[in-house]
């Protein structure tokens, strides 16, 4: 029985389009500097909000209907919500989706129980899959819910709550392998600390630095050859996160010599949440190699929690699609749609809603971001104000010829600098509107 039965596949219709079941701007065929929307895209839907997320609040309990799902904890419930999942996904047209581990299957009384609850739910993915030609972007294993987790995982006290989730990720790597993932993410759910009176800081990221190397070896051991992923947020669950933002995670990840194994899967609320803008996170990655995915929604400004509502809003698209185009693509990462619908929008109907209107967005802001790109006009900019660097002393300091008696001698001899030009932010941001 269908899940979504009154809606139809969902068309690209253009900008003029009043059909709200339709992209205006999401067109995968079309083609962008020399690659089409759906390549540049690589859209994924995730499990865990659209799927398992039921509305509940601190104040009240949940709210959204889903006919499809009988309530139960039952590894058939599991089976057939894939197939309303399935359903989705492929009616918006997503080439790509992504779960943790435990949205898609039961805990059992044992591990040896939850792996073949896994296993059973596993075969289901996989036969939809092949259904339907959607494919993995990244799997990951939920570090956090259980009550066993409540010191952190890798960081724990106790010793135990490590090599119960190293099976964890043991089992998840290897269902992510059977599956045909092409990433693995590691969001640091509980890794992290409350308070620094109970904490040794530095024992808990040496164990989060082993965990990651046991990782990595198990993944050659098995033949894996996704990209690992770090997944940055600041705050919540803990208060101090240890992965808090980009530079904090390269900063780790190169400490711990795992740099060359793992690059970031940055979110827009996470980012917001560390005080930073999306473009900054992405500008940040990307200048070191390491940007690998991004986990696509938005945070609310006046709320100082993780929102996770669904991006709208163009200006932040094109922000963050002028980055991810300057730095060559997402791909083997993609733009995973970490969000999910307000308690109040409880009909199956506005899941479609809400991700017809994030590609959109996307879509909007890859196409404004292309035409920015190709007027150069903050490129040309940019280059323009840093010129005192192409020649003279500025190459030499660039080039490492000068030291500070040769930078003494220029200066002495100089008097003066020369002066200075005027930063014209507010005429770019004027610019930066023309496209819009
Ligand atoms: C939590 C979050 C996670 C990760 C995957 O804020 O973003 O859902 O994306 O564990
Ligand atoms: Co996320």
């Amino acid at each position: 029985m269908a899940a979504f039965p009154d809606i139809e596949k969902i068309r690209y219709e253009g900008p003029e389009s009043r059909n709200p079941l339709a992209f205006r701007w999401y067109n995968e065929a079309e083609e962008v500097e020399g690659k089409t929307m759906k390549e540049h895209l690589r859209f994924s839907v995730v499990y865990w909000h659209t799927f398992r997320g039921t509305g509940s609040d601190p104040f009240g309990a949940a709210t959204m209907v889903r006919p499809w799902d009988d309530g139960s904890d039952s590894v058939e419930n599991a089976q057939n919500r894939v197939r309303a999942a399935f359903e989705l996904i492929e009616k918006l047209g997503a080439p790509y989706y992504a779960f943790h581990d435990r949205d898609v299957a039961p805990e059992g009384a044992t591990l040896a129980e939850t792996n073949k609850n896994l296993d059973a739910v596993a075969k289901v993915l996989k036969e939809e899959q092949e259904r339907t030609g959607v494919k993995l972007l990244w799997g990951t294993a939920n570090l956090f819910s259980n009550p066993r987790y409540m010191h952190g995982a890798a960081t724990s006290c106790n010793a135990d709550a490590f090599a119960f989730a190293a099976s964890q990720v043991k089992k998840c790597l290897e269902v992510t392998k059977e599956l045909g993932g092409v990433n693995y993410v590691f969001w640091g759910g509980r890794e992290g600390y409350q308070n620094l009176y109970n904490t040794d800081m530095k024992r808990e990221l040496d164990h989060l630095g082993r965990f990651l190397h046991m990782a990595v070896d198990y993944a050659k051991e098995i033949g894996f050859t996704g990209q690992f992923l770090i997944e940055p947020k600041p705050k919540e669950p803990t208060k101090h996160q240890y992965d808090s933002d980009a530079a904090a995670c390269l900063n780790f990840l190169r400490a711990y010599d795992l740099l060359d194994h793992f690059k970031l899967n940055l979110e827009t609320n996470h980012a917001t949440l560390a005080g930073h803008e999306m473009m900054h996170e992405l500008e940040y990655a990307g200048m070191q190699g390491a940007l690998g995915s991004i986990d696509a929604n938005t945070g609310d400004l006046l709320l100082g929690w993780d929102t996770d509502q669904f991006p709208t809003n163009f200006y932040l698209t094109a922000q963050s699609m002028s980055v991810i185009l300057k730095y060559g693509g997402l791909a083997p990462g993609g733009v995973n749609f970490d969000a999910k619908l307000r308690r109040e929008s409880f009909e199956p109907v506005d899941l479609f809603h809400a991700h017809i209107g994030g590609m959109d967005a996307f879509a909007r802001g890859l196409k404004i971001a292309a035409a920015m790109r190709k007027d150069g006009a903050l490129d040309d900019f940019v280059k323009q104000r840093y010129a005192s660097w192409d020649g003279g002393i500025g190459k030499e300091v660039e080039s490492g010829k000068a030291d500070f008696n040769t930078l003494e001698k220029y200066m002495l001899d100089k008097g003066e600098i020369a002066p200075n030009q005027s930063g014209r932010q507010e005429m770019l941001e004027n610019i930066v509107n023309w496209y819009l």
